[in-house]
């Protein structure tokens, strides 16, 4: 396999509204990310991947883009990104920016000159079509739910938005949109942008003849990403994307992809593929519900091992997965893939160490690094998330409570992760001197930066260790390029595995359960404690015992 510039790199993503908000408008900002990222450094991040900060109506929190070439005026200016961008290169770190393509704002130039004319130039930007009978043409639910026609006043159109209403679908067809996007992709690479995370990308093919399809729900419906599924194509669409912008940069890309076929991964991300990598999101499939969050099931240890084994052995002869516990659109980690008796700061280490170790490319989200959780709201007004609103009332009509449906929020909500950082136990955790556009997690006197950083024993410590440990002269190729080989997979509520280099290994082995454990170890494995979570790691005649919670890296 060629060695490519971000094999060995650390990703980090930064919730730009809620990282540190630098001027009291108790929105987070460029200047509050400028001045952390020393401390990101510290931690050992290498890119740091930053949510949307384009000028935004924020209907969906900056995925919503009404100028691709400005920075909204909440973050900064175009002179901080610049700085941001210099003071990153200076420390070796490399910033990553969201890359909204499927769709745009409808504040956008284009959407505004759009509607005016749905049969003219700009018409032609987005998919206009007429209604079937005074029905929208097709019976598509979009993501955030409802249908995805919204109707133009006083016309027979209808245009598709796959997202919000206001988030209309942008034309992958017509040749001068897809001038636009690959001019203005390459103005930021000339800049000097290291790269994109490419939002809901697989969405950009659409079948020109939006058929119906058979309503999988009450509303009467079909989920919009039945006709993303039935159309070939996107692979052209996304070679045509890198060949005339990233390839020429050697740009780092991860893809937001759902919905690919398993064949198809050699064509996403092996050597040739259309991104550098892209997340695996099969753990966090196992969070879905029939029909909503509210009929989501808690993962079970066993399947969460399964199917991150599985992705690992798939992926490992192809490139490289981007792997991740929580991101903006995730609960946290610590709480979704825990048992409540280890949602704490041995579990936040565990989950943490059995993420990071594996083949790819390790993102961490902001405040994962400290073990942050998700935090309860007394009411469904305390949210601010788009898709929660609508996950609630869907709650509501299929004969939910309000606490359950509250507690379906509390589990799954989006918001769960866009909680502000607590960087101490000062007023607001830190986060503003101002007021909070998101509630602060009250637990912030218990879980924060400034107490971890005074503490050899916390979660923060840890990921440095852990961090460090990855990229060390030692072990980096090991964990960088070793093979990913499943052990004592027989072991109930074990999660092991080593990654086997050309002359050494290192294995990792992590207790889900709430009982201690004796495990036998496998064959040749080394007998050297490189690292633990908790002190004392009991190591005798082949035999490892581990205490519920308990992960150690032997090599
Ligand atoms: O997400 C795409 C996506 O399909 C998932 O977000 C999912 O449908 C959603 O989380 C439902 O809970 C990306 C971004 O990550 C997300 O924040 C945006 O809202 C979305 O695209 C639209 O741009
Ligand atoms: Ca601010």
């Amino acid at each position: 396999m060629e060695r490519k510039w971000w094999h060995d790199k650390v990703a980090y993503q930064i919730y730009p509204k809620s990282f540190l908000d630098a001027n009291g408008d108790g929105i987070g900002d460029l200047r509050g990310i400028i001045s952390r990222l020393d401390y990101l450094k510290e931690l050992g991040v290498d890119i740091v991947w930053i949510s949307p900060i384009y000028k935004s109506p924020f209907v969906d929190q900056g995925y919503d883009i009404a100028d691709y070439q400005q920075i909204d005026p909440i973050f900064g200016t175009m002179a901080e990104f610049d700085e941001l961008l210099a003071e990153a290169h200076k420390r070796d770190m490399y910033i990553v920016m969201d890359l909204v393509i499927n769709h745009c704002s409808d504040q956008h130039e284009w959407f505004q000159k759009a509607l005016q004319d749905p049969e003219g130039e700009y018409g032609d930007y987005f998919y206009f079509r007429k209604g079937k009978d005074g029905q929208p043409p097709s019976n598509y639910r979009s993501y955030f739910g409802g249908s995805t026609w919204e109707k133009v006043e006083g016309t027979e159109y209808y245009y598709l938005h796959m997202f919000a209403k206001e988030q209309p679908d942008l034309n992958w067809e017509n040749p001068r949109v897809l001038e636009e996007l690959y001019s203005m992709i390459n103005w930021w690479l000339d800049k000097g942008l290291d790269g994109f995370r490419i939002d809901a990308i697989i969405n950009i093919k659409k079948d020109l003849e939006f058929r119906s399809f058979p309503a999988d729900g009450p509303d009467g419906l079909a989920g919009c990403w039945r006709m993303v599924e039935s159309v070939d194509g996107v692979g052209e669409m996304l070679e045509d994307l890198k060949r005339h912008t990233f390839a020429k940069y050697d740009a780092f890309t991860v893809g937001e992809v759902f919905n690919m076929k398993p064949e198809e991964l050699k064509e996403f991300i092996g050597e040739d593929g259309h991104f550098s990598t892209m997340f695996d999101f099969s753990a966090h499939k196992l969070t879905y519900g029939e029909h909503g969050w509210y009929d989501s099931r808690p993962v079970q240890f066993e399947d969460f091992r399964a199917v991150t084994v599985r992705a690992q052995l798939e992926s490992q002869e192809i490139g490289f997965l981007a792997n991740i516990i929580e991101n903006h659109d995730e609960p946290r980690g610590v709480c979704t893939y825990l048992p409540e008796e280890l949602q704490n700061e041995t579990g936040a280490k565990l989950l943490g160490t059995v993420s990071v170790l594996l083949r790819g490319i390790p993102f961490i989200f902001q405040g994962q690094e400290i073990g942050m959780q998700n935090c309860r709201m007394a009411s469904i007004d305390e949210y601010d998330d788009i898709s929660t609103k609508n996950e609630y009332q869907l709650a509501l009509s299929a004969g939910c409570s309000v606490a359950e449906a509250l507690e379906a929020c509390y589990h799954r909500s989006r918001d769960n992760a866009r909680t502000p950082v607590q960087w101490s136990s000062e007023k607001n955790a830190g986060f503003t001197f101002g007021t909070p556009w998101l509630k602060v997690n009250p637990n912030y006197q218990e879980i924060n930066v400034a107490e971890q950083q005074g503490r050899e024993d916390s979660v923060l410590n840890y990921y440095k260790q852990l961090l460090a440990l990855r990229k060390s002269p030692e072990w980096a190729e090991v964990f960088t390029y070793g093979r990913f080989v499943p052990v004592l997979e027989d072991e109930e509520n074990i999660f092991a595995y080593e990654r086997r280099g050309e002359d050494k290994s290192a294995l990792v082995v992590a207790n889900f359960g709430l009982s201690e454990r004796e495990v036998p170890l496998p064959s040749g494995a080394g007998e050297n404690v490189l690292l633990s979570n908790l002190a004392d790691v009991k190591l005798s005649g082949g035999r490892l015992e581990l205490l519920p919670g308990q992960v150690a890296v032997l090599g």
